[in-house]
């Protein structure tokens, strides 16, 4: 833990030192030049508050605050008593809760607009992919055959509703989990309701004087993250998918050299596909290109950002700028002709930034306004009202742009929207479509194992290089590498998402991704597409060969640069499915303490998976790997990939890599 908040100690002056991303170092320094703060010098300047990185504050009620001693955490109590445990783990509690309702809140948002789609009350969207419905359908035990496709609709949201608003029973996706993780859930009592009952029941045990035993008070914080993970995410992947189309392969282009100095540069950021699909429309809309011509400029460029940039990505190729460090940098550019949000992560800086570039910000949310932005709602009754508009005085702004112009020629492509249907044609082929040649590669140990790298950057350690670091370890060791969010655009921008990056895996990867064509590193969405990475492990399990619960694959996972709530309710969904999950940047527990150990050793004994903690990325690689190493012994498939390893020529190839 001593690693915390390594980049505020050095007080780092070089933008270098901040950032990996040459694009943003640039910006760093245009800005200081410029007169502007960015978020990498705020962290610099101010030390993360050390009693709050050890989660050793209690503000429950107006007794405290009470403060303990992380060094010697069992010396103090708070004034009614509470232990550091106690303290500790209602702190997790309230993060999952928060994280948690942010993920189902969306998919409740996306739920809202497929009923009114199915009901003919919304025109501007439809069913892109009606084998998806069919598919999604299907799954959870709605008849399909002969039925037309509204009544399976309506049907499909009336039984996903439940995830919600369900006050007893399961969750319709827990059909999708393997048998043996089920009955581990039922055993444990953590087989999720619905999201708002659960969410509700961890800030209620959360309260002061409710629960006050952590194993007690973790159990609830597993229920509520499964009804993300396996629930709110899930509908939003699934529903995005029905209504959007489902990801497949396309080629992308990210970093900020996809901003034109000649065209109208629109970006969104944030996270619900809606009102970007709509900005898409809009900006096609022959009126508004003939617009942009007559305000002088070639065209209407539209790019993405963070998560909502990171989802229309995988789904349309639309080119992508930046990543959640980035979105500050981007525009000091002053290339910017409007800066559009919706939900989640957009700092409130941004206002402060896009004021001194002239570039306006736009909110478009009820559920997110900010001081001094520009707020034009956005409805799906009538999506283009706001998205015509914006587009208007984002040509507005290009017509009477004044700030000087400044973009970072960096581009970089890849290729992404690996969905994890498409996992099965990928190496399965058109005729054969099925999840039994990963795991084949798997068993004979071509691939030693999957591991999924995602989640944010965060200004306390230097912007995508942990990310970059860890997955070329990763890969180097023939582990194949499933992402989303912004980790996959550190990524992209790093060249690993190509089919040439193969020659970076070690023999056995390199060999698997050079017969099919695909990257080493697969890109698969924003961060509710998490749920992605559960279905294909649960396809994995269906499958055979790799035990029979969750926990028994040979898969690990890691958020090596996290910064949200979010991240640890996603965190504590993958490790209430079985799966082992290091986190980077700091941890809000306190080592040695009974509430660390249950998390770091004991969930995994009862079945789940567990918690590690470490910032360096080759010691990262090293756990996940040791973990991986660990299943494929348990499952007895360690000997065919000594066999694959005794090759001297490939180890060579391996280190000289
Ligand atoms: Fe202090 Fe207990 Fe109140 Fe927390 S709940 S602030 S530990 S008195
Ligand atoms: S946007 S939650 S910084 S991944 Fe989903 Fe990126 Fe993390 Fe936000």
């Amino acid at each position: 833990m001593e690693d915390k908040q390594e980049v505020s100690k050095k007080k780092a002056t070089d933008p270098k030192d901040f950032t990996t991303c040459e694009a943003t170092a640039r910006m760093i320094t245009k800005a200081r030049k410029d007169g502007v703060e960015l978020a990498f010098d705020r962290a610099a300047n101010m030390k993360a508050c050390p009693i709050g990185a050890d989660s050793a504050c209690c503000k429950h009620c107006a007794m405290g605050p009470c403060r303990l001693n992380a060094k010697d955490p069992y010396s103090k109590v708070g004034v009614c008593g509470a232990t550091i445990d106690t303290i500790m783990s209602r702190n997790f509690a309230r993060m999952v809760a928060a994280g948690g309702a942010a993920h189902t809140d969306h998919g409740m948002s996306m739920l809202d607009l497929f009923r009114e789609v199915v009901n003919g009350n919304i025109k501007d969207y439809k069913i892109k992919s009606p084998t998806k419905l069919e598919a999604v359908a299907q799954s959870i035990g709605i008849e399909t055959e002969g039925r037309e496709i509204s009544d399976i609709a309506m049907d499909l949201y009336e039984e996903l509703e439940r995830t919600y608003t369900q006050v007893e029973g399961e969750i319709p996706f827990a059909q999708r989990v393997p048998a043996k993780t089920l009955e581990t859930w039922r055993k444990l009592g953590i087989v999720p309701r619905g999201a708002m009952r659960e969410i509700m029941e961890l800030m209620h045990r959360s309260h002061m004087g409710v629960d006050q035993d952590y194993a007690n008070i973790t159990k609830q914080c597993s229920r509520t993250a499964l009804a993300d993970g396996w629930g709110g995410s899930m509908v939003a992947t699934e529903i995005s998918d029905i209504l959007y189309g489902t990801p497949s392969p396309v080629a992308i282009e990210v970093n900020m050299g996809v901003l034109k100095e000649d065209q109208v540069n629109i970006i969104v950021h944030g996270h619900e596909p809606n009102l970007f699909e709509s900005v898409l429309e809009s900006v096609n809309e022959p009126t508004l290109v003939q617009a942009a011509k007559d305000a002088g400029a070639k065209g209407i460029n539209l790019v993405g950002m963070c998560c909502s940039g990171a989802e229309m990505l995988v789904r349309h190729g639309i080119p992508h700028a930046g990543n959640f460090m980035s979105t500050e940098a981007v525009l000091v550019t002053g290339a910017v002709d409007a800066m559009v949000v919706d939900v989640q992560c957009i700092k409130q800086a941004l206002v402060k930034v896009a004021e001194c570039y002239e570039t306006p910000l736009i909110t478009t949310n009820p559920r997110c306004k900010i001081e001094g932005a520009t707020h034009i709602e956005f409805h799906e009754h009538d999506p283009k009202a706001c998205t015509d508009e914006l587009v208007i005085k984002a040509i507005g702004r290009f017509k009477n742009r004044k700030v000087p112009i400044e973009i970072p020629k960096i581009v970089n492509s890849g290729v992404h929207g690996f969905s994890h249907e498409y996992i099965n044609y990928m190496l399965g082929g058109t005729f054969r479509a099925s999840y039994t040649p990963l795991n084949d590669n798997i068993i004979n140990g071509r691939i030693r194992g999957v591991a999924g790298v995602v989640g944010c950057t965060n200004p306390r350690v230097k912007q995508d290089w942990i990310h970059v670091e860890l997955v070329k370890e990763l890969i180097k060791n023939d582990v194949l590498v499933v992402q989303t969010g912004c980790s996959q655009v550190a990524l992209a921008k790093a060249g690993l998402t190509t089919p040439e990056a193969a020659h970076l895996a070690g023999p056995g990867l390199k060999e698997v991704c050079e017969t099919v064509g695909m990257p080493p590193v697969l890109g698969l969405g924003s961060c509710v597409d998490n749920s992605r990475i559960l279905i294909a492990c649960a396809e994995m399990v269906k499958t055979g060969g790799l035990g029979d619960s969750l926990a028994d694959l040979p898969v690990a996972g890691c958020a090596p640069e996290y910064m949200s709530e979010k991240a640890i309710c996603i965190g504590q969904y993958f490790v209430a499915s079985g799966v082992y999950t290091v986190f980077g940047v700091t941890f809000p527990i306190v080592e040695g303490t009974k509430f660390h150990k249950h998390l770091f050793e004991e969930l995994e004994k009862q079945g789940l998976g567990k918690w590690g903690f470490a910032t360096d990325p080759y010691e990262i690689a090293r756990l996940m790997i040791a973990h991986i190493d660990k299943k494929r012994k348990a499952l007895g498939i360690d000997k065919a990939r000594e066999r694959t390893l005794v090759d001297m020529a490939d180890r060579r190839a391996m280190d000289a890599a």
